[in-house]
């Protein structure tokens, strides 16, 4: 009943408009409110354009991608030219971020939320990653109402049913997570139907951008397209063409500022036991972290070199002046930061990634610290588009901010990850809460921006952990967050980092299980390791779903049963499951091989 009522609850607060939520919320102080949506409310939407005049655009999307690792943001030992380029003629927002996530799967939620423009915690509740319920796709939209031309390039990593709601072409994409990116098999998309997997025949990277260019060379000026290419580096494996890690294990980047060998406290189940965190022994050692920075350097280099590719083509085209072109990350990576690798948290590098936006009436070499969310590019593109975005998502244009009428849309950010870690941030404080093990964490970013000074225990500064509490509390109201920010019965805090049960996947390449794995092999990626948790809740209703039993049988004609009319048959015991079910039609498997046709019935 619990469950339900927060369900109903949540579709109420959908349909709600802002306006409505602020009168409905008497208990916020109106100051508080303002403080969160205010900018929102002085800003104007622009009229519709008609389809003559609607940009093309380019979204490339990387995979895991720090915000740090562009040269042009203040890097200065990686090498990414194109982006660099991309920024001084764009317009770059770098305080952009990742709302959180439901899932150790990151870039699940993540593209969940792109793709919607809802926040995780208004998807539905029964798997989000891939039911997004009465949701309007952003690509679908563009297609039925801006009669864009749009494919979809690479990954794909919210299953069948979503991508064929969203798309209905596409070209070398990969239905998963990650793959080894030198050895992996892709599908195309015609009429919304994926064909057979095909060896994909080069590096991840490469294959998408041959892709990319091959679809701009040949698109026509009649219609704007949109062309989404989902890249699967940096994402790990780490392992860049040899050539692109070479380059930084000579020179080497330094390790990050907040590096440490553990995290000093268990923040979430996936940081002990999870398919990133295992991708280095525990401790982390200096010479380890190090290389892998080389190798995911490596990767971002040469994800640079095919988007450089993509831009050299689209700027030789007839479709140079017109084209938006997006880069953005689904989320960061820790990489050493705080002694995690994953994206399984709430600090800076994990939930901040890049976002640059590039092309007609776009400024060039700005940026803005406005806060932004990836799902932000929703609204924004449909403004871009002169489209209407749908009534009731969590998304808002970020184009004021490009055209200088807007200083910001909102004065804080949220990440909820799971029911384990919150955190809210402004424009100085950033305040972690860990509900498990009722810890918190507060740091003051505009001196400490590596949050490696935890100043939440010291009492100069509770006034300033009860008021981030209090924004932390509004925000848990706005999006109606079930989780609690404490239990009574917390779990220990100490992490038990143990190096025997580090998770192999199926996707490391033998060059990375003998560095980092000691040359094991024994792949366990899908075999969970625990027990698995008592039911409760969602559990429970699972274990109330009826068994299935399949008989399949072999040759059996539709009317090879005595109920169905066959005289020389006895078959009492199908006829009697005949008469107890729903039967009588006939289902007819068209053909098996060449020249067969065979029937059965159900
Ligand atoms: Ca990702």
């Amino acid at each position: 009943m619990a469950a339900a009522s927060n369900c109903l609850k949540k579709m109420h607060v959908k349909m709600e408009t802002h306006a409505r939520v602020v009168a409905s919320f008497g208990k916020i102080s109106l100051a508080l409110l303002a403080l969160i949506f205010g900018a929102q409310f002085a800003v104007a939407k622009e009229k519709p354009k008609d389809s003559q005049s609607r940009p093309n655009i380019i979204f490339l999307f990387a995979d895991d991608q720090r915000a740090d690792t562009i040269a042009a943001h203040g890097n200065p030992h990686i090498q990414t030219p194109n982006l660099d380029r991309l920024a001084s003629e764009g317009f770059s927002f770098r305080r952009n971020y990742c709302a959180g996530s439901f899932s150790g799967a990151v870039c699940v939620a993540s593209r969940a939320m792109l793709m919607t423009g809802r926040h995780w915690m208004n998807l539905p509740e029964n798997k989000p990653a891939s039911n997004w319920g009465d949701s309007t796709v952003l690509p679908a939209l563009l297609t039925s109402s801006g009669r864009y031309n749009s494919l979809i390039i690479g990954k794909w990593h919210n299953g069948r049913g979503t991508l064929e709601k969203t798309f209905s072409k596409g070209r070398s994409i990969y239905m998963g997570g990650m793959a080894n990116h030198a050895d992996f098999q892709v599908q195309d998309l015609a009429d919304g139907m994926l064909s057979p997997k095909r060896e994909a025949g080069g590096f991840s990277s490469t294959v998408f951008a041959d892709e990319a260019v091959r679809f701009i060379r040949e698109a026509g000026t009649e219609q704007p397209f949109f062309l989404y290419v989902a890249f699967m580096a940096p994402h790990d494996p780490r392992n860049p063409p040899e050539a692109y890690r070479k380059m930084y294990y000579e020179k080497r980047p330094p390790l990050p500022a907040n590096f440490l060998p553990r995290h000093p406290f268990r923040n979430a189940p996936q940081a002990i036991s999870g398919r990133d965190e295992s991708l280095a022994p525990w401790p982390r050692t200096k010479e380890v972290i190090s290389d892998q920075i080389c190798e995911y350097y490596g990767l971002v280099t040469h994800l640079d070199k095919q988007v450089g590719r993509i831009l050299d083509t689209l700027k030789k085209s007839p479709h140079a002046e017109n084209t938006i072109v997006v880069y953005t990350a689904d989320h960061g990576l820790a990489m050493g930061s705080h002694g995690l690798l994953g994206k399984q948290n709430v600090y800076e590098q994990s939930m901040r990634c890049p976002l640059i936006l590039n092309g007609p009436g776009i400024p060039k070499g700005k940026s803005s610290n406005a806060f932004t969310y990836i799902h932000d590019l929703y609204a924004t593109l449909c403004d871009f588009a002169g489209i209407d975005a749908p009534d009731g998502i969590d998304s808002q244009s970020l184009k004021p901010i490009m055209d200088g009428r807007a200083a910001g849309i909102r004065e804080s950010l949220f990440l909820p990850f799971q029911d384990n870690q919150r955190a809210v941030r402004d424009g100085k404080w950033k305040l972690h809460v860990y509900p498990k093990i009722n810890h918190r964490l507060l740091f003051d970013l505009s001196t400490d921006p590596h949050e490696m000074n935890n100043l939440a225990a010291d009492p100069a500064h509770q006034l300033d952990v009860e008021r981030m509490q209090s924004l932390m509390e509004s925000w848990r109201t706005r999006l109606d967050d079930p989780y609690p920010l404490s239990v009574d019965n917390p779990e220990p805090k100490e992490p038990e980092y143990d190096n025997s049960k580090r998770v192999l996947d199926v996707w490391q390449p033998k060059w990375i299980r003998d560095k980092y794995f000691g040359g094991r092999d024994n792949h366990n990626h899908r075999k969970p390791r625990s027990a698995p948790a008592k039911p409760t809740g969602s559990a429970l209703a699972g274990a109330q779903k009826p068994n299935v039993i399949i008989i399949f049988t072999d040759d059996q004609g539709s009317v090879d049963m005595n109920i169905y009319g066959s005289t020389d048959l006895t078959t009492p015991n199908m006829d009697q499951l005949a008469k107890q079910g729903v039967s009588g039609i006939p289902s007819r498997v068209i053909q098996i091989e060449e020249g067969v046709k065979r029937e059965m019935i159900f």
